[in-house]
């Protein structure tokens, strides 16, 4: 079901009964996030009261797949990725529209205030301020003219200030050190609160979607139909026109502040303060009614948010090379990013260790894996407790399982903490990953009856019925 905006798609969830409305005042400061983290991964969460704020806040809006596979038409396993891979190689122009609900409020530049005008959340104890969480940037690419989507945790500095932590290896990083060469400050829109199907693609992975192919195009291929879009007021880019709230700006050239510790998708801190990237906002456009969408980090909101892409990404990479390979899943178990099980239909004994080699790598899906299963084609990869029958039944450890030192990771303590100093200040964290094959093997063919799943003869099953 293709939803036209951010608040079609919460009314159509509160019709489902998805919804908990919250009617109480809230602060953004921890109140938000406490109501968030009880009703993970159980329900969207809807406050109508925000303290100091003339807006209403929403959480939890991708808190299982079933939302979001509901956004893309599709049923919430591999169907996900088939939809994802198919709209990544099919992007359709976006339509530029003159008018739209966004621009009913016009915030200039000098009128500007982030710490009175939107009600940016404080998650947990150990974070250093408010910050956005759930916006998309928006940036073009001075070398493709392309514009990339992208999510990065935002730091308010102070009314007009923004520093913003982006992984040096994003897109948007490459774009801002591109702009920097020439001597320019990087132009970026702020999307907070945007259909569904937009939000999803902002977490596109750069080997799905590269850094010149238009990511609001790809957007339009996700939703089905051309993405409107209209331009912003102080700057050249374009925004998605059903947006709630724009916030123009530049990333300065040659500016780094202060940024940290945050209390990451990882639900560990990320920090000490590093010096990051800063964006002075040059004005804001918002609807009269606008909601704020917030995305808790660590929930499974955030997780699947940029999961399910993830997945997609890995899957069309195995696929390249092994088109037995049917499905990938990265369960909420290891936050969506750091395991992996991986379906294969098996031909050879060699698949497994194909597949888990394939799986690892220093893209932005790969890079966080640290643990690839492999399981056969009665395995569902989505469940969680099969896959634990199939570790348990079909792998021995010294045979079935690998381990790949010194690979590439990012927001894993167990990995920073023992990566050597002079390493990590280059900006690489080392992991030593590992892959299990739990599939049944192929070297003992007289004791395949071993490995057989007990079953109730299908024929009672099917009088039962
Ligand atoms: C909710 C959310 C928050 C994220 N926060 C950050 C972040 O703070 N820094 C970062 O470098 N990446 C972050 N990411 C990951 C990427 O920005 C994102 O997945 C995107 O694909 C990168 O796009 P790009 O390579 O086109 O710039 C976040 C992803 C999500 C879904
Ligand atoms: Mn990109």
């Amino acid at each position: 079901m293709s939803f036209p905006d951010l608040r079609a798609y919460i009314n159509w969830l509160d019709e489902c009964g998805e919804v908990v409305r919250i009617k109480e005042s809230v602060s953004t400061k921890f109140d938000i996030a406490r109501h968030e983290e009880e009703h993970d991964g159980k329900k969207t969460v809807y406050f109508e009261n925000v303290a100091g704020f003339d807006m209403p806040v929403v959480g939890n809006i991708f808190n299982n797949r079933r939302n979001i596979a509901s956004v893309l038409g599709v049923k919430p396993d591999q169907e996900l990725s088939h939809r994802i891979i198919e709209a990544s190689k099919n992007p359709i122009p976006t339509k530029l529209v003159n008018a739209a609900p966004l621009k009913d409020i016009r915030i200039p530049e000098s009128d500007v205030d982030l710490t009175k005008q939107i009600p940016n959340p404080m998650h947990f104890e150990g974070d250093v301020g408010h910050y956005i969480s759930s916006g998309v940037i928006v940036a073009r690419d001075p070398q493709s003219g392309k514009r990339n989507l992208s999510f990065a945790r935002m730091l308010i500095k102070d009314g007009k200030t923004i520093v913003l932590m982006v992984n040096l290896y994003r897109h948007l990083a490459e774009i801002h050190r591109r702009n920097e060469k020439l001597g320019k400050d990087t132009e970026v829109a702020i999307v907070i609160g945007v259909d569904p199907v937009t939000w999803l693609e902002g977490a596109m992975p750069d080997r799905i979607v590269p850094i010149d192919v238009d990511e609001l195009e790809v957007a339009g291929a996700l939703r089905g139909e051309a993405l409107e879009v209209v331009k912003c007021d102080t700057i050249d880019l374009e925004v998605p026109a059903n947006a709630e709230i724009v916030i123009e700006g530049v990333i300065l050239n040659g500016a780094r502040e202060e940024e940290g510790p945050y209390g990451d998708y990882s639900r560990v801190y990320d920090g000490p303060p590093r010096l990051n990237p800063v964006i002075k906002v040059k004005g804001i456009t918002r609807r009269k009614d606008a909601i704020y969408l917030d995305c808790l980090p660590g929930s499974f909101d955030n997780w699947l948010l940029g999961g399910v892409c993830r997945e997609a990404d890995i899957l069309q990479h195995l696929q390249k090379t092994m088109p037995n390979v049917n499905a990938v899943c990265l369960p909420e178990g290891g936050c969506c990013r750091f395991h992996a099980v991986v379906q294969i239909s098996k031909k050879f004994e060699s698949d497994s260790m194909s597949a888990i080699i394939g799986a690892l790598g220093p893209t932005e899906a790969s890079r966080d894996v640290k643990w690839v299963i492999v399981v056969d084609d009665d395995i569902d990869p989505f469940d969680p407790i099969r896959v634990q029958w199939a570790v348990a039944t079909r792998s021995q450890w010294d045979r079935d399982l690998i381990l790949v030192p010194r690979m590439p990771m990012a927001l894993d303590p167990s990995a920073i903490t023992r990566t050597p100093e002079p390493i990590r200040k280059m900006g690489d964290v080392l992991s030593t990953k590992a892959g299990l094959d739990a599939t049944i093997p192929f070297d003992q063919p007289d004791k395949m009856q071993h490995f057989r799943r007990v079953s109730v003869p299908p024929a009672v099953k099917a009088q039962a019925k």
